[in-house]
């Protein structure tokens, strides 16, 4: 099997092949080797221009989702039912704003910026999740984003804890405990819904019921119409494909739905002897196709709150730049000014309306 120091004098050997061509050939040989003995891809290493981009769109994708995903729930912090409920929301809510930091930092190691990634955001450029398209009605709809939405990010990113590229991997490793508590906190709070009064319990039914499919669709398009899917795996950021991902959420949930004495909203769903897993009912990809052409419930709303927040928080980045601007004049240490404060601060939501979280789209009425 191949070996770290292998690779180094291999690198070191590619280093001195004159000939430009071969010298690419052998980094690719380096690389490949690299991902195929399952060592890191660390960000000063060699890697296909392709590879690069691959990750910096799924990684910024990611990234925008953890803070545009701070919207649905932000709206209900004001609302929640008691104060203990309230800052189990509120930290939850600040842990999304984290990992969107951890992401874009981990994006930034490729040769962007997260200046240069919210604008692409800003203008349309680049996506974030489907899921966050569709509005939070009811405070079992916070129930239902942990158990289920969260759910189905723990499913994804487990895997991505062992991503070919370094920075990805090691982030996805702290996420995944945050999104661990972030589910449980979801499942706890149906719980007690579930047994709650009949109208608590019918609440926690209807949230499920509209949560369930846009949560399966979280895995991506089914494995025959994903574009990225195969070269992703064969590179070792994506370690199974959509539909895998999709089956194994299927088969943690219908045991969860029982204890939590609800039902998923799938007459066709049902144990599979042979299979050894759970079939299910046919997804609605017209939905999710819609919801990415910006046609789902809260698309234009999202939008809308996502750049106001970016521009309402222009003088914290602009305060925390002249600071460290401050820092470095004074300080013999040049390290300390370097974009230590980039441009965090009061991105993330601000619901401020709490009213706001309606439908304004098409795809779902
Ligand atoms: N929504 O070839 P495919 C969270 C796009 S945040 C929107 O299968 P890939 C949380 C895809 O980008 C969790 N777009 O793509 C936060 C591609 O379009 P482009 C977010 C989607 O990349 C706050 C096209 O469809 N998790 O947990 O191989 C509060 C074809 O797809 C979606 C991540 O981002 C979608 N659902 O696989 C609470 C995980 N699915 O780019 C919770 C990291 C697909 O060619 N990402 N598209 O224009 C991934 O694992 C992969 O990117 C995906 C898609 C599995 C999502």
């Amino acid at each position: 099997m191949a070996t770290a120091a292998a690779h180094q004098t291999a690198r070191a050997e590619a280093d001195g092949t004159a000939d430009e061509a071969a010298r690419t050939a052998a980094y690719e040989a380096v690389f490949d080797a690299a991902v195929a003995a399952d060592e890191r891809i660390e960000p000063r290493d060699w890697m296909p221009d392709a590879y690069r981009s691959t990750l910096v769109r799924q990684i910024a994708q990611h990234a925008h989702s953890e803070i545009i995903g701070m919207q649905p729930e932000a709206n209900w912090i004001t609302r929640a039912p008691s104060l203990r409920r309230k800052a189990i929301l509120m930290a939850k809510v600040q842990d999304e704003a984290g990992h969107g930091l951890y992401l874009y930092s981990a994006a930034e190691t490729l040769g962007t910026s997260r200046d240069e990634l919210l604008d692409k955001l800003h203008h349309g450029r680049q996506k974030y999740s489907s899921i966050f398209n569709y509005p939070t009605l009811t405070w079992a709809d916070v129930g239902a984003i942990g158990w289920l939405v969260d759910g189905a990010a723990i499913t994804n990113q487990v895997p991505l804890c062992r991503c070919s590229y370094g920075p990805y991997a090691r982030a996805m490793v702290r996420i995944c405990k945050e999104e661990s508590f972030h589910q449980r906190q979801g499942y706890e709070l149906l719980l007690a819904l579930s047994r709650g009064t009949p109208e608590q319990h019918e609440m926690a039914q209807d949230a499920v019921n509209r949560w369930w499919w846009p949560s399966l669709m979280m895995f991506g398009p089914p494995d025959d119409e994903s574009a990225h899917s195969a070269q992703s795996m064969a590179w070792k950021i994506k370690r199974h494909s959509n539909d895998e991902l999709r089956q194994r959420f299927v088969d943690i949930c219908v045991p969860q739905a029982e204890s939590l004495g609800l039902r998923l909203p799938d007459p066709e769903l049902r144990w599979n002897e042979e299979r050894g897993h759970h079939d299910f009912g046919a997804i609605d990809w017209t939905e999710f196709w819609e919801v990415l052409k910006g046609n789902g419930p809260c698309n234009e709303q999202r939008m809308a709150q996502r750049r106001q927040a970016h521009e309402e928080g222009a003088w914290v980045r602009e305060a925390a730049a002249a600071y460290a601007g401050k820092q470095a004049t004074g300080a013999s240490g040049a390290g300390r000014a370097s974009g230590a404060y980039g441009a965090s601060g009061a991105d993330g939501a601000s619901e401020t309306d709490e009213q706001a979280d309606q439908p304004t789209g098409k795809a779902r009425a």
